[in-house]
């Protein structure tokens, strides 16, 4: 087997990557992996192991078809995550986010239809669906994407459809919830909160905190991708969820003690602008129809991810001062 994963520097795609690596998907022992990331401030090589023989790591821009079309020939399966991924950058600026994650998820795709690739498995998030108040969206509800992020992944995502219909391409597409893991970029909820609390710092609660995201494990998420490569249906999309539902206040109460602070570290600050109420997907698709079932619990998945940041200030902190020399130069 031989896979081609974008975006396999930044946070779920390098987790991804150093599983399949590390032989924990059965049906892909001993997989060939390319990562193509451009190695934008959230992508790093330092979350990849770059000296295993079975991982070629090359450094492009998935808006760029040249290096696609050269690279593509002899892959059995691409697996998408290149994204620009965090919600508040898109509020400030979203040119790159529609640039990458419409213009360069349709340049990947018409490269992989080029070049014949036989499967891709494109990444999306439940954010398509906008925002719900009560209950849980299925693979059917509508999108109704709010923010520039979420809208321009909505794009891709009907872009993906668009060439398994047009094209019949063996295209599948994940929607999943929130992710926390090792390895996250520190400007995302929970990494953000961990390394400011640890080192006595302030954290910035958006609003009242009453926000609902729903939680899952990284690892989950990425076993999640694994099968629906691996089972699911061309031009059919999985909802990925399962994790534990919280408000931000709720969330934030948990990493407060986790990190030995308390409540007084917390900041009361301005609401995101359009900020989303509240996520929750039913995934009773991919559980029936693919087995899946998660396996991290909350409760020891977050004590674990605390204990990551810990233990891994070499790995967050050059690049928090990376973004902090960029920013101060701005
Ligand atoms: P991330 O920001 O940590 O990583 C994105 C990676 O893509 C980085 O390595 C970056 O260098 C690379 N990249 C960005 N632009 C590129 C370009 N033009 N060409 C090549 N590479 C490029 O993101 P993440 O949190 O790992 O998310 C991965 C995917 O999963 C995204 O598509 C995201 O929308 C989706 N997703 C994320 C979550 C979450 O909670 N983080 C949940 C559901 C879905
Ligand atoms: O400083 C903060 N304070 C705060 O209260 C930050 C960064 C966030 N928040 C709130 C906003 C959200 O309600 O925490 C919640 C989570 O925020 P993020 O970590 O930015 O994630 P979110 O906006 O929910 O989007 C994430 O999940 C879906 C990922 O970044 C997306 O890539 C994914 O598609």
């Amino acid at each position: 087997m031989k896979i081609l994963v974008t975006g396999g520097a930044g946070f779920i795609g390098s987790h991804y990557v150093r599983s399949l690596l590390a032989d924990e998907y059965p049906a892909y022992r001993g997989a060939q992996v390319t990562v193509v990331d451009k190695l934008t401030y959230a992508g790093t090589t330092t979350s990849l192991p770059m000296v295993e023989p079975r991982l070629q790591f090359v450094r492009a821009d998935i808006c760029d078809a040249q290096p696609l079309l050269d690279l593509l020939p002899g892959h059995d399966a691409v697996v998408h995550f290149a994204a620009e991924s965090h919600v508040d950058r898109s509020i400030g600026d979203a040119a790159e986010f529609v640039r990458t994650n419409v213009q360069g998820t349709h340049n990947l795709l018409e490269c992989a239809r080029l070049t014949g690739i036989p499967r891709v498995v494109v990444v999306s998030t439940d954010e398509v669906y906008g925002s719900i108040a009560t209950g849980s969206w299925t693979e059917e509800s509508p999108l109704e994407p709010n923010s520039p992020y979420s809208a321009s992944k909505a794009s891709a995502d009907l872009i993906a459809r668009s060439y398994w219909r047009t094209h019949t391409m063996d295209i599948s597409i994940t929607r999943c919830s929130n992710n926390y893991g090792p390895n996250q970029f520190p400007e995302k909820v929970i990494p953000l909160f961990v390394s400011n609390l640890m080192d006595g710092k302030s954290v910035p609660l958006y609003g009242d905190g009453s926000n609902v995201r729903e939680w899952l494990h990284v690892d989950d998420h990425c076993r999640a991708i694994q099968a629906v490569l691996e089972g699911g249906r061309a031009g059919e999309i999985y909802n990925v969820g399962g994790g534990e539902s919280l408000t931000n206040r709720e969330l934030t109460e948990r990493l407060v003690a986790l990190c030995g602070a308390d409540w007084s570290a917390v900041r009361h600050v301005e609401d995101r602008k359009g900020h989303d109420l509240r996520y929750s997907v039913n995934d009773s698709k991919i559980r029936e129809e693919l087995g899946f079932r998660n396996h991290v619990a909350f409760e020891q998945g977050l004590a674990d991810v605390v204990r990551w940041y810990r233990g891994n200030r070499s790995w967050w902190e050059p690049l928090r001062r990376r973004e902090e020399a960029v920013l101060a130069r701005t």
